[in-house]
């Protein structure tokens, strides 16, 4: 709308130190100098004299944005700070939102409001019921009561998102709060690690001294509480098997290592089937179990003890049975390295190894056999790309320098955006972002960003042209499947049009100097493969 229309009295500024001075003193002191935002009239106070030191990451929608600062979270290990445009900009980054919140994204989330004085006449632009509205998916939400309320409000928000478990917090900031007079307050420090109960623990690691075949199911909480390492050192004083658990949104496990057993599925039948001749089952960082398909049965192989430990202790509530440890996954993996010695194994079989695809044939499977031969090492990837999980678990294999980004909610729209965040993050690391050609088209904008900043992004588009994970569940339903065909997507022209130079394949014979050459280069590309059906 025109601001010609529009008589503003000009916000009134003042020598004394004001409630943006306040904040940004603090947002400095606890390092969420990065913004990631979609401004709009309720929030530009917030950014008059931004202080040196800060940058704006502007991202063209709020799945956007949140995606991006979701990435960058995840990069840093410290909360991200995201502005919204009231409850227009928040709904749009709802998805991601929720995203975060599975993930266990530590972010502050802020948004503008309108002005104090005129919220009882529910003005244009009012967020209504603010804090409602992105709840479920915050840890805790607030609009303050006063305008001297904001800076507490932050520093709480900061501490609440760094919390375990990590996760999005959210604050609703009237535009006419920034100008307002306030004594700055003194950051704070708040321990984020909770210990594990040390008697539970021990008992934990007295059932896996005396497991014969013990194996262990890793989740994305063994990444964030940096607990990779460790848990290499646990399995392998142990020898025991250690599988991903379903969906797992982080790398948790080098998956080269002779000890790594692969994915578990989302499905009660084929956990158990898999797990078979385990007689102590340790879950660690991960939800005991995440489906995605209705199953039945037993939880684990019969006769074998379930123990999880997780810093979530929601999801230690809802495990079906066994003993669950609420605790730092890390402090819990170093307390079982120091417990009773192993007793007699059965030493685990090595993980069968799939034919290799036949190179006459662009599929998918081809693509990323390819892409494990030819891509540089220590990369960081993000994937969103459905049907192309069955040949990344079988054919790709991320190394333990390397990092592993995808989406724990199974919302699409995500790994685009992350890319982004991921290599503002790690501005030394090339980021692959492998899509699926319909997965690519949710928060397609971030190509823009990626461009204008001039990051180091490899986008790698699988068009099969469609929704294939769709069609795939449809002929297990016995379904027809409406809206799942994408015929006429041009990904070089749409990534060419937001400033990434791109490139578009449909020969097996093209793949290797098509790989070569998005690697060979710094800064972003795309390519696009046409795939045949596998
Ligand atoms: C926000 C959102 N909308 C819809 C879906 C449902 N969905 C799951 S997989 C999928 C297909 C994605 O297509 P593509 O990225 O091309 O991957 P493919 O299935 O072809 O491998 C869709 C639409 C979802 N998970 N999230």
């Amino acid at each position: 709308m025109s601001a010609h229309s529009l008589r503003v009295e000009p916000l009134k500024r003042t020598d004394e130190p004001t409630v943006r001075d306040a904040v940004f003193q603090l947002l400095k002191a606890y390092g969420l100098t990065t913004i990631f935002g979609n401004p709009g009239s309720t929030e530009l106070p917030m950014f008059r004299d931004m202080p040196e030191g800060f940058r704006y990451i502007l991202g063209l929608q709020e799945a956007v944005v949140l995606g991006m600062a979701d990435g960058y979270a995840q990069a840093t290990g410290n909360a991200a700070l995201v502005n919204l445009h009231s409850s227009a900009g928040v709904g749009h980054a709802l998805g991601n939102l929720f995203t975060a919140y599975r993930n266990g994204t530590p972010l502050v989330v802020t948004a503008g409001q309108q002005a104090r004085s005129i919220l009882p006449f529910e003005p244009f632009l009012y967020a209504e019921r603010p804090t409602e509205f992105p709840r479920p998916f915050v840890k805790w939400a607030v609009e303050p009561a006063r305008a001297e309320d904001v800076p507490l409000a932050i520093m709480r928000a900061y501490h609440c998102a760094m919390q375990a478990p990590k996760g999005p917090v959210f604050v609703s900031i009237p535009i006419d709060d920034w100008e307002r007079p306030v004594e700055p307050i003194k950051p704070r420090r708040v321990s984020t690690i909770v210990r594990p109960d040390g008697e539970l623990l021990a008992e934990a690691a007295a059932g896996l001294a005396k497991a014969r075949r013990p194996v262990i199911v890793a989740g994305q909480a063994v990444a964030n509480n940096r607990a990779r390492d460790a848990l290499v050192t646990l399995a392998e004083r142990h020898r025991a098997a250690v599988w991903a658990a379903p969906m797992a949104s982080r790398n948790v496990f080098p998956e080269g290592h002779p000890l790594f057993a692969g994915f578990l599925a989302a499905s009660r039948e084929a956990i158990v089937h898999a797990l078979a001749g385990s007689d102590f089952v340790l879950v660690l960082g991960a939800p005991a179990f995440t489906y995605h398909v209705e199953g039945f049965g037993p939880f684990v192989p019969e006769g074998a003890e379930l123990v999880q430990i997780v810093d979530d202790p929601a999801m230690a509530d809802r495990a079906p049975e066994g003993l669950s440890i609420v605790g730092d996954v890390r402090a819990a993996v170093l307390g079982l390295i120091d417990g009773p010695a192993p007793g007699p194994r059965v030493e685990p079989a090595p993980r069968a190894r799939q034919p290799d695809p036949d190179p006459g044939r662009l599929t998918d499977a081809l693509l990323i056999a390819r892409l494990e031969a030819l891509r540089p090492k220590g990369i960081a990837i993000t994937e969103e790309a459905p049907s192309t999980r069955g040949p990344l678990h079988d054919f790709f294999r991320v190394r333990s320098d390397e990092e592993f980004h995808a989406c724990a909610s199974g919302g699409l729209g995500h790994a685009l955006p992350a890319a982004v965040g991921v290599a503002l993050g790690r501005p030394d690391t090339t980021v692959l972002c492998l899509l699926g050609d319909g997965s690519a088209m949710y928060s397609i904008q971030g190509l823009y960003t990626a461009a204008q900043l001039g990051l180091d992004i490899k986008f790698l588009i699988v068009n099969n042209g469609g929704y294939a994970a769709l069609e795939h569940f449809g002929s297990l339903f016995g379904i027809e499947v409406v809206g799942s065909k994408l015929p006429a997507l041009d990904f070089v022209k749409i990534a060419e049009g937001q400033g990434v130079p791109g490139r578009r394949i449909t020969a097996a014979s093209e793949l290797d100097a098509a790989i070569e050459a998005l690697f060979a280069g710094k800064g972003p590309q795309l390519l696009e493969v046409v795939v045949q059906p596998g």
